[in-house]
């Protein structure tokens, strides 16, 4: 039994449930959810996993300053994350809490498994920790006023006996892994700068507190004076959500395992492309196929974070605008793995210019001429021009350049619209060239439907709603299919369409 081929996991983080979700969050999980929905489109059975990161210091001051026990606390939290999900339209599979049992069994398996391989060891440990991050600081890696670059905040000295993993046992295993698979991590200069941390070499981590400074947090299997560090009870959510550690589950795991992709922002890639690996090892069990790393998001030109306080509520956004401009937006202005700025003007300007003018009149123009010129029937027609942007569209999906692909759809969106303009259907209906006229009806109806496909994964509603419109309602969602000109068969009724997007009050 092996990971089956034609299932695709992917993985989004777990979110910390300190403060509640910000678009930063729906950034990570949308794009997660566009690999999903394009993997579906290509008839893979896709596991897609989100979830919340419940233990550790920082929920335990957050749960404190609100006066409610660290449960109460991460149950309404929780809540919100899962119901902001629903609101992104995105297609998760499941939803994984670090509090559940299925999670907590599963990480002490693998702590087991890790201490098996001889790689857990205690120590006592004096360093320097930020607890925005749940992460012990060199001196070197701090900012000249020896504060965390992230949380601008000065870090905390803890001393304490821990328990320790050995990650610079793996450091040539990683080495290795990084160089035979150049494409680990996207983007390419995120690999560069975790092939050059490899070779400044890698400490142990502490994977452990005692329960009397920190009690939240996943006991460490055999002591229980002790309970897990954070990130190596969160990493390990990625296993245990498919079944690892319950032998009633060993079939799907190994369905399931390895993830095809993880995906997050830059500042966590470091305990992605290195901790998790290098745990994974140890526990003897094989290694993600992708680690995809993006950039951040300001607002505005500036840095948004829970803990600096300038954050935006996605829902302000798509009450404004709609779910599907907003899904549109955030990969459309920007390019996929570098950072990128939100802001309402150039939302806007999208929303006016590739949506209103480009997509939604292709089809109002579309509509309003078939239903004149060929009674809103899809003509039959001997020929069609054939514009073949699928094969770019795929690659760069697969690539995760989700910029490049947009751009590839609004060529073509655009070429259509320019087709119209070109051949002029109601002239050649006032001249009698009824052949003429169904050419270029049916171009632009099949044209459309390929169109609504290709923006599915983007825009799932947008895309059901051009569909409907085109009376193109069965369909097999299977790529070889869709591609193929002519899937759409003449005789079809048109649906007078309502604009898709509507003016912005
Ligand atoms: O780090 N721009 O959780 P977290 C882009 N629990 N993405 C952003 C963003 C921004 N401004 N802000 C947040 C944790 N994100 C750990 C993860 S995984 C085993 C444990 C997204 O709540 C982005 O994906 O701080 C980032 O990596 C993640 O939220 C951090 O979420």
């Amino acid at each position: 039994m092996s990971k089956r081929s034609d299932h695709y996991y992917l993985t989004t983080p777990i979110y910390y449930v300190n403060a509640s979700a910000h678009i930063g969050h729906a950034y990570t999980s949308i794009a997660a959810d566009i690999m999903a929905r394009f993997q579906r489109l290509q008839g893979k059975e896709v596991n897609f996993l989100t979830g919340t990161d419940e233990h550790g210091q920082k929920i335990a001051r957050a749960a404190d300053a609100a006066g409610v026990t660290p449960q109460q606390f991460v149950d309404g939290i929780a809540q919100t994350f899962r119901d902001l999900h629903t609101t992104l339209g995105c297609s998760n599979t499941d939803f994984i809490r670090t509090t559940e049992p299925r999670h907590i069994a599963g990480a002490q398996k693998f702590w087991e498994a890790a201490a098996a391989a001889g790689d857990i060891y205690k120590k006592t440990y004096e360093g320097l920790y930020c607890v925005g991050c749940e992460q012990f600081y060199n001196e070197k890696d701090l900012d000249t006023e020896g504060r965390c670059p992230i949380h601008l905040k000065k870090p905390e000295l803890l001393a304490e006996e821990n328990y320790f993993f050995r990650l610079s046992k793996y450091s040539d295993a990683l080495k290795k892994h990084f160089d035979e698979h150049m494409d680990f991590v996207f983007p390419q200069n995120r690999q560069k700068e975790m092939r050059h941390l490899l070779d400044e070499g890698l400490e142990d981590i502490s994977i452990s507190r005692s329960v009397e400074k920190l009690s939240w947090g996943i006991p460490v299997p055999g002591d229980d004076s002790q309970v897990m560090y954070v990130w190596f009870d969160a990493l390990t959510n990625y296993v245990t959500a498919v079944g690892y550690g319950d032998e009633a589950q060993d079939d799907f795991f190994t369905e399931w395992w390895p993830a095809n992709a993880h995906v997050m922002a830059k500042e966590i890639n470091r305990f992605h492309a290195l901790l998790w690996p290098a745990m994974l090892m140890s526990a003897q069990l094989p290694l993600p196929g992708k680690i995809v790393a993006h950039g951040w998001l300001t607002v505005d030109g500036q840095k948004m974070s829970k803990s600096l306080g300038n954050v935006v509520n996605p829902l302000d956004i798509i009450s404004k605008y709609g779910l599907d401009p907003f899904r549109f937006f955030l990969f459309r202005e920007m390019p996929f793995g570098g950072d990128g700025d939100f802001s309402f003007t150039k939302l806007e300007q999208r929303y006016r210019a590739d949506l209103q003018n480009d997509l939604g009149n292709l089809v109002m123009r579309t509509i309003a001429m078939d239903i004149k010129f060929c009674e809103g029937v899809v003509p039959a027609i001997t020929e069609a021009t054939h514009e073949i942007f699928w094969s770019r569209y795929a690659e760069h999906m697969e690539k995760w350049e989700f910029q490049l692909a947009l751009e590839v759809v609004w060529d073509f969106v655009r070429s259509l619209n320019q087709l119209i303009d070109k051949e002029k259907p109601w002239t050649a209906a006032k001249e009698g060239r009824t052949a003429d006229v169904d050419r270029t009806l049916y171009t632009l109806i099949e044209g459309l439907r390929q169109i609504a496909f290709a923006i599915s994964p983007f825009m799932p509603a947008s895309s059901e709603k051009i569909l409907a419109q085109l009376g193109f309602e069965s369909y097999e969602p299977q790529f070889e299919k869709i591609m193929e000109w002519g899937l759409l068969q003449p005789g079809g009724v048109l649906l007078a369409a309502d604009p898709l997007f509507p003016q912005l009050t």
